[in-house]
This record gives C-alpha cells, structure tokens and sequence, in this order.
C-alpha cells in the first residue's frame, strides 16, 4: 500500500475547500478535508511543503504511526492549521484502508450502532415571523431538530441569520464567509451589543415553542460573545424553552469559564468546534461541565483522533454533536457521518447542504432521510473528487466576518 503520489486540491464551488486526495500504488485513491475557513491556503502550504514530500514512499495502511509521525515528530503540536492538515492525512488513509477491504468506514470503527444520525439544521430569520418561516421550511425539508438564531432589533446583521436573496424573497442558507472584495480586501464588520441579545433571545424561543410545541428539539449558538456570568443568566432564561443545548456561550479557550455556567443553569451546554486537540477539553470532560463535544474530524486531527476524543468523553458521560457547516466540505461531512453510525454516544449532527455547485466537484453517496443522515454503504467514505471539475472553480480570497461593539472594540466572533 504505498503511496504513489498525494495532491492539495484547493477549489471554490460556491466557497472554498482544502482537499487532499492520496493515491497508492495500487491506483486506490483517499480524500482528506483540510479546510480551515478564512486561512485555507496556511493549511495548502503546511500540506503542500512540509508533508506531502513526507508521504510519498510511506505505507498507507500505518495509519496511527502516521498520526503520531506528523504531529510528534513536527514537534510544534496542536493548532488549527497544523491539525487540519493532519486529519487532511488521516481521514485520507482511513478511505484508503476502507477501499481496500472492500467496506463503508464504519464497518472498519465497529460497525453501525443505529440507523441513522440524527441531524439538526440552521432555521433563521431577521425577525420573528421570518424565523417562524424558516423553521417551518426546515421541518418541510424533514429535519426533525433546529438551530434557531435571530436578527436583534437595531442591528443591520447578525450572526447565524442568512442574508436575503438580492432582489428576491428567498432565503440563503446561512454562510458566514465573504468573498473578498475592493482594492484592500477586509473582512465584513459587525455591530455587537450583548445586553440587546440577552434580553431579545427569550422572547424569540417563547415565539418557537407556541408555534411549534414542546417536542422539537431546538439549539442555539452563543458564538463565543458572552461573558460567563451573561451566559450563566442567558441558561437560566431559557430554561422553560427546554434547548436540545446552548452552543458556545463563552470563548472557548477559557475552559474554566464553563465552571461558572455549569453552577447556574441546567440548560445543556456544547463547545469545541474551534478546538483541535483533546487536551483542549480535559478540564470540560473530567469536570463534567458540557454535555456535547463540538469538535469536527476536519478540525481535531481526522478520524483517528475525534475516535479517542469521542471515547474520553464517554466516559463522562459526554456526547457527540459534530460541527456540519458548509465549510466542513461533503469530505469531511462524510468522515463524520461514519462516526455517528459507529461510535455509541453519539447526540447529533450538524447538518448545513453544501450548494448544487459544491456537489457537481464532490460526489457524495450520503443521504438525508426523514431527519437522519447514512454515510451509506460506499467503500471508504463514499466521497469522489472530480478534479476537472474542481479546476473549473479557483480559490477566491475569503473571510469570516470580525465583530465589534458599538464604541469600535473588537468583540469574540
Ligand atoms: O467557519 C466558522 C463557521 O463554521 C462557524 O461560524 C459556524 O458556528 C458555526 C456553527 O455552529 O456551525
Ligand atoms: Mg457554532
């Protein structure tokens, strides 16, 4: 199984996506999302530079030697440029290894531990009565769980909200990135005020759930923007509305902070997706102060190292709720879907469908059915690359967007 050649495919079908794709000498070819959303060519150079001539000529099927040869032998660990770039590698030998024996990666992980997993999708809306629309619009598209995020009066924009179709009333699917424009490209600034926010957000889930009943399950993503004890009050406030979980209320590198939240409120608490190491969780998991780890194979080091962070959380009782954006490619989407099938605390998936653009450059065997996704039984990860394709779509300059407050500080985004 030695490998023969290895490629960074960076392409822009809609947005932009980091791909490797392996090949032995067998002809078998694997794919690796490495994807870093705003810094995509960072992970291109790591990938391109420093570890693609390490490849070539190494055996395909060492996959846990090949982990611990990237990120021990760099010496300069962790880090979401440098982790992408190794769960590129990683998610790429797993699909080799996977093809090889003939099976959907979930078989190689144990084998299937339900039907399917279930996936919550982004309802939003400038106001109330458009967020009403969007989540019925997601329930019609059979989507059994939501996140729900809203405009907040006086403010132009707005974290999670999708912007209007120019010139129509049809709604995007929420994408933070930018193209890049103008002579001196900038990333897009938005205005913050956290006292609006707290006190708006209340009123929208009382709105959802006289609409929509007890049962559906419902999330909400803080973004990072408050402090521990506006998050402390923010659970509170919502705990008639029964959140499925209240995602990144704090900045997430201050794993104490969640100590605080934890003491006041009973609403479930999620974190992780700007993780990429499991050690950025040993005081949240051993502590016992989430509920559900955030983390991504694209982000935290591939297949490999989201199986050990799955397990570890595991035994606190702790599970699953993997980060799906659209700038998770259909690659990365994939590795995560085979996960969900194998691992047994699994909670949920986050599902956002990638554009008809993206799809036409990556074939995908997934499904999406009456609210749970399958990876499906392709061998591998059931994900093609259509190179010729990818070409047709170059990389363009993007950034999420920077918030500020509204004297000018720049506030978590
Ligand atoms: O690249 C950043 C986005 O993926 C992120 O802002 C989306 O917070 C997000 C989420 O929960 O999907
Ligand atoms: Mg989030």
């Amino acid at each position: 199984m030695q490998i023969v050649s290895a490629e960074v495919v960076v392409t822009s079908p809609g947005r932009n996506f980091v791909t490797l794709r392996v090949t032995t000498e067998d002809g078998v070819t694997g794919l690796g999302d490495a994807t870093l959303n705003g810094r995509e060519l960072a992970v291109r150079s790591y990938l391109d530079d420093h570890v693609v001539p390490l490849l070539l000529g190494s055996d395909a099927s060492r996959i846990e030697d090949t982990w611990q040869y990237l990120y021990r032998g760099a010496y300069w660990r962790r880090g979401p440029v440098t982790m992408a770039a190794v769960a590129a590698v990683d998610t790429a030998l797993w699909d080799i290894k996977a093809k090889y024996a003939g099976m959907p990666l979930y078989q190689l992980l144990g084998g299937a531990c339900r039907t399917g997993a279930l996936a919550y999708g982004h309802a939003s809306g400038r106001d109330v009565p458009e967020l009403l629309d969007s989540v019925r619009a997601h329930l019609e598209q059979g989507y059994r769980a939501v996140r729900v995020q809203t405009g907040i009066p006086g403010f132009d924009s707005v974290y999670g909200v999708a912007a209007s179709r120019a010139g129509g009333g049809e709604r995007y699917d929420y994408e933070p990135a930018r193209r890049a424009v103008g002579p001196v490209p900038r990333p897009a600034v938005e205005t913050w005020d956290t006292r609006a926010y707290l006190r708006h957000l209340p009123t929208v889930f009382e709105a959802v759930r006289a609409e929509f009943g007890p049962e559906l399950p419902l999330l909400h993503d803080g973004h990072h923007r408050m402090t521990p004890i506006q998050a402390a009050r923010l659970g509170k406030d919502l705990e008639p509305y029964d959140l499925f979980w209240l995602e990144d209320a704090t900045p997430a590198e201050d794993q104490a902070a969640l100590r605080l939240i934890r003491r006041h409120t009973t609403t479930p608490l999620a974190i992780g997706e700007v993780f990429n190491s499991v050690h950025d969780y040993t005081t949240l998991l051993s502590e016992r102060l989430i509920d559900y780890v955030r983390s991504a194979v694209t982000h935290a080091g591939g297949v490999t190292a989201m199986r050990k962070l799955l397990d570890l959380a595991a035994v606190y009782g702790v599970r699953s709720g993997m980060h799906g954006p659209t700038d998770i490619s259909p690659v990365g989407m994939a590795a995560a879907l085979h996960l969900d099938l194998a691992v047994h605390n699994f909670g949920i998936q986050e599902y956002m469908r990638h554009s008809a653009r993206t799809l036409e450059v990556f074939r995908t065997s997934y499904r999406f059915e009456d609210g749970l996704l399958h990876p499906s039984d392709t061998p591998g990860l059931g994900v093609e690359l259509d190179v010729g394709a990818a070409a047709r779509f170059p990389y363009q300059q993007a950034y999420l967007p920077v918030s500020r407050l509204r004297d000018g500080t720049v506030h978590d985004w």
